[in-house]
């Protein structure tokens, strides 16, 4: 395997320049949502038309404009963009809508259509104000308004009052499942303050990426920024290469036709917030051991607090090794099995971890709940599932594969990636593993969790002309008699957790004053 730097450069021949562009205003919904022939899929039209009619019923007015950003299906590459390496994700047609009108009160009032759920919240329009207590869903809208008023002063100090807003939101993005529904929200409350406020042609596409990613940060989660960048940057049709590194690119991948993507959710939702202290932020703290020790052992520094490195990327480039040398420094560097508190401490030279953690959010819950970290075995799935993403590339790229050995290469892939959450980054769940094997045994060429895990959703790679029968096998993962703990919340229509889905536009304002929607 060539050197990470090489693998890059190759990579950004074909690169689709990021950062210079806007979220788009539409004036045609039929624009938006297309299926893999190009033909409208009208069943979007009802649900629009609804969004209006409920919006005249609380605001008596219709909405000046529609604001929509989607979720992603993330094809291979888990948990390593916050160590700085390229993911290569989709977005899914499922997305949140916010109808909405400035108002001339200082206040923002969100509805949502699925109102018992989601009970109607009112904000004040101060851009600093605090998220509330207990992870309410209202600061995910809070993350996106403060992404546009409240991080980076270039942009926010053109707005010196900020507007009010009415808002009713539409979400069809399943909560908690891997195909986050977090960072569609965020983008989507970013996309509507930015369009409000009149900075939607002023903010390029690349800086709202980033400023939604730190706001998101702020809320909890010590996220990387696969999720913010898909669902601006997707294009129809298109996978994408996001690398952050060394700036961000949007890269086209062209998934080979012969293949679907297949969602299925296993129906077993995994709340992140809720557990940051013992899985995603822990994550994100092992890594940062494993990093900090590799750098010490290496002769890189005298103790911590010489450490340069903010994450695996840099420390790779640096050195300007391959991934299997990557993979041999895991090897020869780090132990297996776990480290105690008292472990990490003495490879750090340090009294007290915390000074190295100041900038992931909950890191004290991550060292109070913990007793081991296993840094091994995170580094090792790091460096393996960051080649495995250039590897999946390379396959879709390559004029040498015969389309048969191709598909197959991608499945084998993403065989290897499940296999390594699994094993060594501990991040799937005994449904997952069972719903990744069922898609196995029905027919995919491969089948992994994605996104965060613990639960959620898994992505199969299958053969068009067994789609069919192969959708057709998965229904007995839901239909299937369980043990009583085990239970699904199955509640209606499988339509909505066994789908296939094709790589989905990205986020937009639709101006409805055309009308050439109705
Ligand atoms: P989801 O699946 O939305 O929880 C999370 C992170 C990503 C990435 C994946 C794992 C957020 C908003 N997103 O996604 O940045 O690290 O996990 O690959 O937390």
């Amino acid at each position: 395997m060539e050197p990470l730097a090489a693998a890059t450069t190759e990579a950004s021949t074909l690169a689709t320049q990021t950062g210079t562009d806007f979220v788009p205003v539409l004036t045609q919904l039929t624009a938006a949502y297309l299926d893999v022939n190009g033909n409208i899929k009208t069943k979007h039209q009802p649900r629009y038309k609804n969004i209006v009619a409920r919006f005249k019923q609380l605001y008596g007015c219709e909405p000046a404009f529609f604001c929509r950003a989607p979720g992603r299906v993330n094809i291979i590459g888990e948990h390593i963009d916050y160590c700085g390496y390229a993911v290569l994700p989709a977005a899914i047609e499922q997305d949140f809508v916010m109808a909405y009108v400035v108002s001339d009160k200082s206040e923002i009032e969100v509805n949502n259509i699925d109102k018992d759920q989601f009970p109607a919240e009112r904000l004040s329009t101060e851009p600093f104000q605090k998220f509330k207590e207990g992870h309410h869903w209202i600061n995910y809208f809070l993350c996106g308004y403060k992404a546009v008023l409240a991080i980076d002063e270039s942009y926010y100090n053109k707005v010196p009052a900020p507007k009010g807003m009415k808002i009713l939101i539409d979400s069809h993005v399943p909560p908690a499942a891997g195909v986050s529904s977090s960072s569609a929200f965020t983008v989507c409350a970013a996309v509507t303050t930015m369009h409000a406020n009149n900075l939607h042609e002023v903010i390029p596409k690349g800086d709202l990426s980033k400023m939604c990613v730190t706001a998101e940060r702020m809320a909890g989660t010590a996220c990387g920024g696969m999720d913010q960048t898909i669902s601006i940057f997707a294009e129809m049709g298109k996978a994408k290469l996001i690398e952050f590194n060394p700036t961000l690119k949007a890269i086209d991948v062209a998934v080979p036709s012969s293949v679907s993507l297949v969602i299925a959710n296993s129906l077993t939702p995994s709340p992140k917030l809720l557990t940051v202290g013992t899985r995603y932020n822990k994550r994100v703290v092992e890594c940062r051991f494993g990093l900090y020790i590799i750098a010490i052992k290496l002769g890189k520094a005298a103790t911590y607090g010489d450490v340069k490195y903010k994450n695996f990327y840099e420390l790779q480039t640096e050195l300007g090794y391959s991934f299997d040398q990557m993979l041999d420094l895991v090897k020869t560097h780090l132990k297996k099995g776990g480290y105690s508190h008292d472990d990490v401490k003495k490879a750090l030279n340090v009294g007290d971890l915390s000074n190295i953690l100041k900038d992931i959010p909950y890191f004290f819950e991550v060292l109070q709940q913990n007793v081991r970290f296993h840094l091994y075995e995170r580094a090792y799935h790091v460096f393996g599932e960051a080649q495995r993403v250039y590897q999946f590339k390379a396959a879709c790229d390559s004029d040498a594969l015969s389309e048969e050995d191709k598909v197959h290469k991608l499945g084998t892939l993403m065989n290897e990636s499940h296999y390594s959450c699994r094993d060594l980054y501990e991040c799937s769940s005994d449904q997952l593993d069972e719903l990744t094997q069922l898609a196995r045994d029905s027919g995919a060429l491969g089948s992994r969790l994605t996104g965060a895990g613990w639960g959620g959703c898994c992505v199969s790679l299958v053969k068009k002309d067994v789609l069919a029968s192969f959708l057709d096998k998965m229904h007995s993962y839901y239909t299937k008699e369980r043990e009583p703990g085990y239970q699904l919340w199955v509640t209606d229509d499988l339509d909505r957790y066994l789908f296939a889905t094709q790589p989905a536009k990205g986020a937009f304002i639709l101006d409805p004053k055309y009308a050439l929607w109705m």
